[in-house]
């Protein structure tokens, strides 16, 4: 599978096109929106999150609540669009003098300066425009509809948040439905009730600062066969597919699995996760350091991925940067912008972890069927059982 997005921050919409989703697969636009919506929550967020109220429209691929196997199209509509026509709009102008909110003064951490020089564009707003994070909706429609596909097939998938700044939440012994209510009932999307406030405060100081903080989100998939991606192959790793798709999201600096970067502190045999044999169940392993995957390939545990977000680059106190037409040293242009971004960015990794699982799964198991994709998996899972 594959899927593509078009679409600027404040231009007329956003559409995702999706390729080679299994025929057969049922959804409803709620499967979407709930997605979008979760996506727009959260503390720290801006002004433009009021503005907005994403819900996906369906332009093709789906019918009468089942996909066809066709591409399917998702639009959202961005309703800050009728504030920027002018601006924003695909038409000639006649006066170049007249374009407002002309973009000259890079902000530093953001694409501005680079995609200037890479595109030739003097009004850096040409690449902000599509580097902003809003294009993180369009992938969470995509992911939204690999989601369920994979609850579909028993696989469910949840992003919380692990950090905010230096206020770390503590791992919780929980079920992954008591994770889903939790994640989704928590203004900072963290599973640990204790570090809600603090986190909170640390991103309203941040704001009365004109400051800007990032954290750790965290994605736990449950319900995963063993057995999918391969070593055989460098590109076929599917834990370097995820990681992949995690450092592409706006911000995203890194990536971990399991203990991570951790085991540069451990011993060997504390950890790697020995091997354990359950009549019922087939393999596991007593314990789960790895977060999932030996060999590129996951192991049937739990994958556990996390990703690090950087502090969102737009400043309200903007860092010195030089204006690309006088030269002239210069404070960094100011947009308006969220102070923490964090707990949404749980939300579109948990959207794209999905979509790389799902598509493991389609791609391995050859699938044009959705029907015939799960039976093929019930096979697989009872093979595993009985090896
Ligand atoms: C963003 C800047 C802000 C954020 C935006 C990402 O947008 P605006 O400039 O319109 O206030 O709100 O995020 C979204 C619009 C979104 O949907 O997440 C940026 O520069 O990256």
């Amino acid at each position: 599978m594959r899927y593509l997005t078009a679409g600027e921050s404040h231009g007329k919409k956003l559409t995702t096109i999706i390729e080679g989703m299994p025929a057969n697969l049922e959804i409803h636009p709620d499967d979407i929106n709930d997605s979008l919506i979760r996506r727009q929550g959260g503390h720290g967020r801006g002004r433009r999150m009021k503005i907005e109220k994403d819900l996906v429209e369906i332009s093709s691929g789906i019918r009468h609540g089942y996909t066809l196997g066709s591409p399917i199209t998702l639009e959202i509509k961005n309703d800050d669009f009728k504030h920027w026509e002018d601006i924003m709009g695909e038409l000639p102008i006649e006066n170049p003098e007249n374009v407002r909110r002309v973009v000259t003064k890079p902000r530093p951490g953001h694409a501005d300066l680079n995609g200037g020089l890479k595109y030739n564009h003097r009004d850096l707003r040409n690449v902000l425009e599509r580097s902003s994070a809003r294009e993180t909706a369009a992938r969470v429609a995509a992911g939204a509809v690999a989601k369920k596909l994979l609850h579909s097939l028993g696989i469910e998938v949840i992003g919380y948040v692990k950090q905010i700044y230096n206020v770390q939440a503590a791992d919780q012994k929980i079920t992954i439905d008591e994770m889903i209510e939790r994640s989704n009932l928590s203004p900072v999307r963290t599973l640990d009730q204790s570090k809600e406030q603090e986190m909170m405060d640390a991103i309203d100081q941040a704001k009365a600062d004109g400051d800007s903080i990032g954290g750790i989100a965290e994605v736990c998939v449950e319900g995963v066969p063993a057995a999918l991606g391969s070593y055989v192959q460098y590109d076929r790793k599917l834990d370097s597919k995820i990681a992949g798709s995690v450092l592409s999201i706006n911000a995203f600096k890194g990536v971990e699995f399991g203990v991570g970067f951790e085991a540069a502190n451990r011993l060997g045999s504390e950890t790697h996760d020995e091997i354990a044999f359950d009549p019922s169940n087939g393999y596991y392993r007593k314990t789960n350091n790895l977060g999932g995957f030996e060999g590129g390939m996951t192991t049937g545990m739990p994958i556990i991925v996390k990703g690090v977000m950087k502090p969102i680059p737009t400043l309200y106190k903007p860092l010195e940067s030089v204006d690309i037409n006088t030269k002239e040293p210069f404070k960094a242009s100011v947009e308006r912008s969220d102070s923490c971004a964090v707990p949404a960015a749980a939300v579109v990794m948990e959207h794209v972890v999905a979509w790389e699982v799902a598509n493991s799964i389609v791609e391995e198991f050859h699938a044009d069927d959705f029907n015939q994709l799960k039976s093929d998996i019930e096979y697989h899972r009872e093979r595993l059982r009985n090896f």
